[in-house]
């Protein structure tokens, strides 16, 4: 499999990174699957979770499960207390000015809904434009779509070219006084392209528009910091950074949120009632309408302090590590294409291969305890653009070794065998 050729052109990066000492806090990754060990390559989709995490959301539910901003008893003051310092590390995180300004939502879909349902439907009207590019998820591109159903906004999309890269010339072009929203996605998920965001936010700016950032691929490998960033509204999801499904955050500058009119109605985002009329609450909770997903912010905020302890640099060096092997390997796989292949990209290796279906190649793969994604990731019109039905897509955490890239390489190579008979 990696043969001579391979070993030559991978250069060996930086070794501080004790892979073997962060892979002993997820429990799930010393299971078995068809027998084998796991090897767990679908972190774009969901990424594994740590002991700490884990045991937050267990010590939750055991010791001082309660509502939040509703009791005065002792288990709802420590609940609210553990929940806001989760919005505290979430800050902290993105390094926003302020708690006021971040939002617990369920995922990053949920966000940039409610960015467009707010935001987007209180101040656009017909004839607005709103820019998103060729490589978003279906998350940045239907609520967008709706919106424009809407108001009568239109959407323009930004191009990219052969290696998965936004095209900087066209977006210029799009760029208009009629551009009122630009949307794009930080890390794509489909090719792993590192979107130069804040060239864009800049861009968009001098246009007047405001820009949402779709950090949903991001925060597991690289430090975003929403201040240097100048943008207006990030998002992201916590269960592919290492913490529980069905949360996430949104971050949103505090004179938009201020500005934009509530999401939902209900318990928490109000101060005062009457049949009559009815007065929001302050910023955060004038978007948090109902009983929030307490353990799962709980559980982000443990996630963030596991991720902040090992550091951000020293994952992101690893995986680059990480890569840099995986591409030079599956590159000598015969009819193997990579789909993605932006000097700029984070851990994602997106490919198909001669004669082979991505499914079948999955299926393969599975049955060797490789777990990929395949399909079109949500992201069909990039399918489109490649003019590939679906990809096989192996994704990488800090948690992966280079002998699991072996793993995965010598069950690609087994799967061409397969299909050669
Ligand atoms: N991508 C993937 O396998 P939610 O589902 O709300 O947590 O995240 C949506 C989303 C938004 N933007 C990007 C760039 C994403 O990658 C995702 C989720 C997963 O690629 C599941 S489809």
């Amino acid at each position: 499999m990696t043969s001579k050729g391979t070993a030559a052109r991978y250069q060996a990066g930086p070794p501080a990174f004790d892979v073997e000492a962060v892979r002993a806090d997820f429990p799930i990754l010393s299971r078995q699957v068809h027998g084998k060990p796991l090897v767990y390559l679908d972190n774009a989709a969901t990424s594994q979770k740590p002991a700490q995490v884990i045991e937050a959301v267990d010590h939750y539910y055991r010791h001082y499960n309660a509502n939040i901003h509703r009791g005065v008893h002792t288990l709802s003051a420590e609940a609210t207390a553990a929940y806001e310092a989760a919005r505290h590390k979430v800050r902290d995180f993105l390094n926003a000015g302020s708690d006021k300004e971040i939002i617990f939502v369920r995922g990053a879909t949920e966000a940039i809904n409610l960015v467009a349902q707010t935001f987007g439907r209180s101040t656009l009207k017909g004839g607005d434009e709103i820019i998103i590019s060729t490589m978003e998820h279906h998350s940045n591109i239907v609520p967008w779509q709706l919106l424009c159903e809407q108001t009568g906004a239109v959407l323009r999309v930004i191009p990219i070219n052969d290696k998965g890269e936004l095209i900087m010339e066209a977006y210029e072009k799009l760029l208009s006084e009629r551009t009122r929203i630009v949307s794009i996605v930080h890390i794509s998920n489909a090719l792993g392209t590192v979107v130069p965001v804040k060239a864009v936010i800049e861009k968009a700016h001098q246009r007047g528009a405001v820009v949402l950032v779709d950090g949903a691929q991001a925060v597991p490998h690289a430090s975003c910091d929403v201040q240097a960033l100048d943008c207006d509204f990030y998002v992201f999801s916590s269960h592919k950074l290492f913490g529980p499904t069905g949360v996430g955050a949104l971050y949103g500058k505090q004179r938009l949120l201020e500005q934009m009119p509530p999401y939902q109605g209900g318990g928490d985002m109000i101060k005062m009632v009457t049949f009559a009329r009815t007065e929001y609450n302050d910023l955060p909770y004038k978007f948090e309408a109902g009983t929030p997903n307490i353990a799962g912010a709980i559980g982000l905020g443990a996630a963030l302090d596991y991720v902040n302890r090992i550091g951000l640099a020293a994952i992101a060096g690893y995986e680059q590590d990480l890569l840099a092997y995986g591409t030079a390997a599956l590159q000598e796989v015969p009819g193997l294409r990579l789909i993605g292949t932006a000097p700029d990209k984070a851990s994602i290796l997106s490919f198909v291969l001669d004669g082979i279906h991505p499914h079948d190649i999955g299926t393969i793969l599975d049955h060797e305890g490789v777990a990929i994604r395949t399909g079109h990731h949500c992201a069909m019109p990039v399918m489109d653009f490649f003019r590939v039905p679906a990809t096989a897509r192996a994704s990488l955490a800090f948690y992966n070794t280079h002998a699991e890239i072996d793993t995965l390489v010598r069950a690609v190579f087994n799967a061409r065998k397969i299909f050669a008979k």
